[in-house]
């Protein structure tokens, strides 16, 4: 099945329903549907072809809704890339993903002017098998480049309806939706969610902080999804606004970063709602959460979501008893088939048909999962993931910098930042290198400092520990 016939259900069943608001504009669900249509024509005019794939680097907008249900209704395969990424990591998924056409935020003008121009009749539905990939989305690697990770028609599927079903989500709903769309959480389950429900969605452009409780208190949603850097901005807001978006509001989720206990607590304190914790990834879309009726535990991911199924096993690949911590794997319909033209990384990513997520977790005797950490050294700073490699590797290649080696630090705010540790030689300038970094890297991944050591702590094998590195005392965030 192609996802476009689970979104029909609302793009053409719910056709004169108002489906969007976007900066003061508001779209029917069948304005939705022939502006999709017509940037499908649009799409076809330039060549595509099913299988093509079209780059899409843009913040999140109407046109990037249009082009993302053009590809799905013409079998093209929707790579979106962060926004913030520079040229170097974008040159990195161009020369990979090999699209027929990039589009920022320049070219959209130009695509959208020709798209209002053609006839908004339906595209003939290529016949997809639900196997199909819809999207390829970029996922950093432990390699330091990021790979593509495959997502089919199917796992969408697979997602989005656990996601209805476990959170109850219907027609009745507005979803404030203020994550980009360029990762899974923004597009498999705001976007996603919002089609096939037929709820009402207000997106926002990126969600700031300084403007969040008028947008909720002037859209007036039942349903959030945020990461835990969101809800630490919203422990800001005065306590008489959160108190009247928890009466309106039904259901607030956090995922992508671990949610601290702590923040859970005092979120709950002032707005009356417990925040229903989920955990997923980008190969796998959602695994599990906390039940919407339930024991939402603070600290823990929750139980499986329903056709997911989880193992927690030991170096050796033995399962380990409940209470002890081991590396989850996890299979289920929502599991990508694997890495973008990566044969070998995907025959090292499954291990007897389930998923190695390289997340450290721990089962309780009742079911519930508690993720400890990360096998590899990922960073994640505000839910944007960070591979210390990539910004070493880049360090290396600057002037003065003779060794590197980035490791996170604790933030209030965003959970984790970047600091680098260099062992400094002649002609090194922190200034330079601090410049070179934000105009190369994405602005998340910029390190925060950099932090001259004498040497790097090896060991015998030449592996650098990062846990012997003198941390500095945690950011608090700005
Ligand atoms: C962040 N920045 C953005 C931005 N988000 N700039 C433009 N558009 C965006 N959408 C930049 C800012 O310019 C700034 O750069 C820095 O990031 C911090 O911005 P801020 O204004 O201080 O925002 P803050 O209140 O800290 O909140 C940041 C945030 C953002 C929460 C809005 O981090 C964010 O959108 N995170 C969501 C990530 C996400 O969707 N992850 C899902 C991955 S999928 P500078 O230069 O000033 O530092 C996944 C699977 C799963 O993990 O389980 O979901
Ligand atoms: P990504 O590669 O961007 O898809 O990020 C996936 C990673 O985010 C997972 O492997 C986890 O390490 C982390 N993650 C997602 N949700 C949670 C959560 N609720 N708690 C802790 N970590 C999470």
């Amino acid at each position: 099945m192609n996802l476009i016939q689970l979104f029909d259900l609302s793009l053409v069943g719910r056709g004169g329903k108002t489906a969007l608001e976007f900066e003061g504009a508001s779209f029917t669900f069948a304005e939705l549907d022939a502006r999709a249509n017509r940037m499908a024509s649009a799409l076809a005019v330039r060549g595509f072809r099913p299988g093509d794939r079209l780059c899409v680097q843009l913040a999140n907008s109407v046109e990037m809704i249009d082009l993302y249900l053009a590809c799905l209704k013409t079998g093209v395969i929707f790579v979106p890339v962060n926004i913030l990424y520079r040229d170097r990591e974008v040159r990195h998924i161009v020369s990979d993903a090999e699209p027929r056409l990039f589009v920022t935020a320049t070219e959209v003008v130009e695509l959208a002017c020709e798209a209002a121009a053609l006839p908004s009749d339906r595209p003939a539905a290529p016949a997809l098998d639900g196997d199909a990939p819809a999207g390829i989305i970029y996922t950093s690697g432990t390699t330091g480049a990021s790979k593509g990770a495959v997502i089919t028609h199917n796992n969408f599927a697979a997602n989005a309806l656990n996601l209805l079903a476990c959170w109850q989500i219907t027609e009745a709903d507005r979803l404030l939706l203020a994550i980009p769309l360029f990762h899974v959480h923004g597009l498999g389950n705001g976007l996603h969610a919002w089609l096939i429900s037929g709820c009402r969605v207000r997106l926002l452009n990126r969600f700031e902080h300084q403007k969040a409780a008028a947008e909720f208190l002037d859209f007036r949603p039942t349903l959030f999804f945020g990461v835990p850097t969101i809800y630490v901005r919203l422990l800001d807001l005065p306590s008489e606004a959160a108190l009247e978006i928890g009466a309106f509001m039904r259901l607030f989720v956090s995922g992508s970063a671990p949610l601290p206990a702590q923040v859970l607590e005092d979120f709950e304190a002032l707005y009356g709602h417990r925040i229903l914790e989920r955990y997923g990834m980008t190969e796998t879309l959602m695994n599990m959460g906390n039940p919407y009726i339930g024991e939402r535990r603070a600290g823990t991911v929750g139980l499986p979501l329903p056709g997911v199924s989880a193992r927690v096993l030991d170096p050796e690949g033995r399962p380990v008893p409940d209470g002890q911590s081991g590396e989850l794997y996890v299979k289920g319909p929502n599991v990508f088939p694997g890495y973008w033209r990566r044969k070998e990384a995907t025959r090292t990513a499954f291990e007897d048909g389930y998923f190695r997520t390289g997340d450290i977790a721990l089962r309780s005797p009742d079911g519930y999962f508690t993720l400890q950490g990360r096998k590899s050294d990922l960073i994640i700073s505000g839910g944007f993931n960070i591979y210390p490699r990539e910004i070493e590797e880049f360090l290396l290649e600057q002037e003065g910098v003779k060794e590197a080696a980035v490791a996170g630090v604790a933030d209030r705010v965003r959970g984790e930042v970047p600091v680098a540790y260099v062992v400094i030689g002649e002609g090194f300038d922190a200034a330079a290198v601090d410049a070179k970094c934000r105009s190369a890297l994405a602005s998340f991944k910029v390190p925060r400092a950099f932090i001259p050591v004498d040497k790097l702590p090896r060991t015998a094998l030449g592996k650098v520990q990062k846990h012997l590195l003198p941390r500095p005392t945690s950011t608090s965030g700005s």
